[in-house]
């Protein structure tokens, strides 16, 4: 087979690639590991920027965000048993975010993808990149028995954080900067509605709770665990329980509880390897950069990877320029290391560290005060919650 671009991965980076380059008449295909079902069956980030926003509305997958998605113009910090609101959309003259599940902008995106007859192959097994140092890329996979190859121009690595595509590049090329946290978060997804109209994010003397909604119907909860700490040993009582002592007291009064859909634990990092293309090769999203979830950033940086990297081939392609390719890793490096800094500060700010002692929480209580407080300490954390512009 011969394509313009072959995609590696169809999470989110390579689904909305895969659409932004068929709007602009550019052949890819998609190589998977995994089958449809399971990439849909992660339940993952939960807000999006309206950059996020705008790229699917201009993949053309955006109708049914615009009608189901949950427009939201503030957060809560709770922390002293007290909640502080902070107000995003005053802070930011106007902005906002939306509620809309990483499942649902995955269905999306791969509904439009079949719709348009465009091929993606699942259940891709040992994936293999060739010759992206060259002009003539290749990619290797096996599937039913036998072995395929893909010719190609350029390959986007959209394989996530533990893909083939990074894995690939010589460790002499690349740069890895990475910081691991002591703990995870459990989360459940339930059919219970949320305890408030907002996200509550909650700095708690037992560890950090993130209250969470995929509708006004559906929640998604979080809270701080140890890394030893086992998913089976958390039944949804103990859970419930858990979140409740962290709440303040009228949201723990009001919290609604019921059987878990989804429960699940994932640990906490923060990792950029640097740079992002060798030759034909791409890096985008989570195959180039990790955050910890409680800057609600991941997916919407993968988003602002994907839209460098599909205006720079278009570029190359329409224009018969390399500019854009050119300085595709350190434009998207820029807006990346802004992100990690708020995701770590974020997570800095509202967790127990094991290691921090009563000195280190005093500090924490104390910026959480001044925070809520100042105006321009919440215009800072308002303005990078809604997400930094581009500097197009
Ligand atoms: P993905 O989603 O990991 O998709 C990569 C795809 O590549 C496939 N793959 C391969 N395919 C072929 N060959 C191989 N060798 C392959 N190896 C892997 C995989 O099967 C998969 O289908 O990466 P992508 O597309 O870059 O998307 C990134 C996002 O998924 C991620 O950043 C977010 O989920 C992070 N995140 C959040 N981001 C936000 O912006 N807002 C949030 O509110 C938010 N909440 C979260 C989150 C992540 C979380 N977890 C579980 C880490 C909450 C949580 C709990
Ligand atoms: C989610 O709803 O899954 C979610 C929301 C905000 C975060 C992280 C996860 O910061």
């Amino acid at each position: 087979m011969r394509v313009q671009v072959a995609i590696i991965g169809a999470g989110p980076s390579g689904l909305l690639l895969g659409q932004l380059l068929h709007k602009a008449g550019i052949d890819a295909v998609i190589v998977e590991q995994r089958s449809p079902d399971y990439v849909l069956g992660r339940i993952r980030a939960g807000i999006i920027e309206q950059i996020t926003q705008d790229l699917l509305d201009e993949a053309g997958v955006g109708a049914r965000m615009h009608k189901e998605g949950l427009v939201h113009h503030g957060i809560e910090l709770c922390f002293k048993g007290a909640r502080h609101r902070i107000d995003m959309t005053d802070l930011t003259g106007g902005k906002t975010v939306r509620v809309y599940g990483q499942t649902e902008i995955t269905r999306d995106l791969m509904d439009a993808r079949a719709a348009a007859g465009l091929k993606t192959v699942y259940e891709a097994a040992h994936v293999s990149l060739h010759d992206f140092d060259g002009h003539r890329p290749r990619v290797r996979y096996e599937k039913d028995g036998a072995t395929h190859e893909i010719e190609c121009d350029f390959i986007a690595g959209c394989d996530g954080y533990h893909g083939v595509s990074r894995a690939s590049v010589p460790g002499s090329a690349i740069q890895t900067f990475e910081r691991v946290y002591p703990f995870g978060w459990l989360g459940i997804l339930s059919d219970t509605p949320p305890v408030s109209d907002e996200l509550i994010y909650t700095h708690h003397e037992r560890g950090f709770a993130l209250c969470s909604m995929r509708s006004p119907t559906r929640s998604r909860h979080y809270v701080q665990v140890s890394l030893d700490e086992k998913v089976e040993d958390w039944s949804d009582d103990r859970f419930w329980d858990e979140l409740r002592r962290r709440l303040d007291p009228e949201a723990a009064e009001s919290l609604v509880t019921g059987p878990s859909i989804e429960k699940s634990i994932a640990p906490l990092r923060s990792f950029v390897a640097e740079p992002m293309r060798f030759g034909r090769l791409f890096l985008a999203g989570d195959a180039a950069h990790i955050v910890p979830p409680t800057g609600a950033k991941g997916l919407n940086l993968a988003a602002s990877d994907v839209r460098y990297l599909s205006r720079a081939l278009i570029e190359f392609y329409q224009d018969k320029t390399a500019a854009g390719i050119d300085h595709y890793s350190e434009k998207c490096l820029r807006r990346i290391w802004k992100a990690e800094r708020f995701s770590w500060h974020m997570t800095s700010l509202l967790h127990h560290f094991p290691d921090n002692g009563s000195f280190g929480r005093k500090i924490q209580e104390a910026e959480l005060d001044y925070l809520v407080g100042s105006r321009a300490a919440s215009t800072a954390l308002a303005e990078n919650y809604v997400g930094l512009p581009f500097e197009d």
